[in-house]
């Protein structure tokens, strides 16, 4: 019987070598890879953020939890991304963390999500630059272009990411979303401008096909 509960914990302690066996034993299980991302990993990450506000961990252990996740996150991964086989892709998205900015998870679930659901992702990786996103989205002739943020210190970033877009040639070529846990929807599309808001990784492929006009 698959334990639920422990894959939370072991997240939430970081105990990177137990999660495999956890892992694999709820698939084993029939548990559905979805259910054990946002039910209990997503879970864990929240209560470990909640934690080091309240100073009871501190960064190592925050990291010892992220890679826990991914570890996790690794193992499922195959079965979603496999899920659309060699089916024709929907659109190209190109995703991104913002600079200053080195979290990752929830860009890399973003990505996996998207793949699984037709999509070509080109993912440029954390701590990207306005300029560097431009120049990405245009040597990979991207539709999409996704904006991750996850400190409050990033808004100035992705406001000027999304301000050297619309001063460039790739203004009229491509749809700038946002999400992340620092970025609201009245800033990034209110105030910056952006086509797009996501508040998790299941709504940004539902944000991402109604801008293309792809139906659900
Ligand atoms: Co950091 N961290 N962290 N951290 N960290 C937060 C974000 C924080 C909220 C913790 C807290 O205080 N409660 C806080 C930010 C506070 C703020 O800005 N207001 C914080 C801080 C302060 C810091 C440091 C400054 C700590 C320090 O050094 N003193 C430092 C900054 C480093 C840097 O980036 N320059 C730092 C470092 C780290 C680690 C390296 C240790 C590690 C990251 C490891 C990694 O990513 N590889 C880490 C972690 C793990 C966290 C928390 C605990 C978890 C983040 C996470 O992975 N969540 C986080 C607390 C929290 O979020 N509750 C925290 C799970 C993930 C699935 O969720 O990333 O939100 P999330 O992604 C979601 C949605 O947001 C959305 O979909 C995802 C899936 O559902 N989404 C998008 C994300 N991107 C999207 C893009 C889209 C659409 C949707 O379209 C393009």
């Amino acid at each position: 019987m698959a334990d639920l509960q422990a894959i939370k914990d072991a997240v939430l302690s970081g105990k990177r070598k137990d999660i495999v066996a956890l892992v694999q034993s709820a698939l084993d299980d029939g548990v559905e890879p979805e259910v054990i991302i946002n039910d209990y990993m997503i879970e864990a990450m929240k209560e470990v953020g909640a934690r080091f506000e309240a100073k009871k961990i501190f960064v190592p252990e925050m990291m010892m939890a992220a890679r826990t996740m991914q570890t996790g996150v690794d193992i499922i991964k195959p079965l979603l991304v496999g899920k659309e086989g060699g089916a024709k892709k929907l659109g190209k998205v190109l995703i991104g963390t913002v600079f200053g900015d080195l979290h990752d998870i929830g860009k890399n679930l973003v990505m996996l999500l998207l793949e699984s659901s037709g999509f070509e992702v080109v993912n440029i990786g954390e701590n990207v630059t306005p300029e560097q996103f431009v120049a990405k989205a245009r040597e990979h002739n991207v539709d999409i272009v996704g904006m991750s943020s996850l400190l409050t210190t990033g808004d100035p970033h992705v406001k000027s990411t999304i301000e050297a877009f619309k001063a460039s040639d790739m203004k009229d070529k491509v749809k700038l979303i946002c999400g992340g846990a620092a970025v609201t929807k009245k800033f990034s599309v209110g105030e910056c401008g952006a086509d797009g808001y996501a508040t998790d990784a299941v709504d940004a492929v539902r944000v991402i096909k109604k801008i293309m006009n792809i139906a659900a």
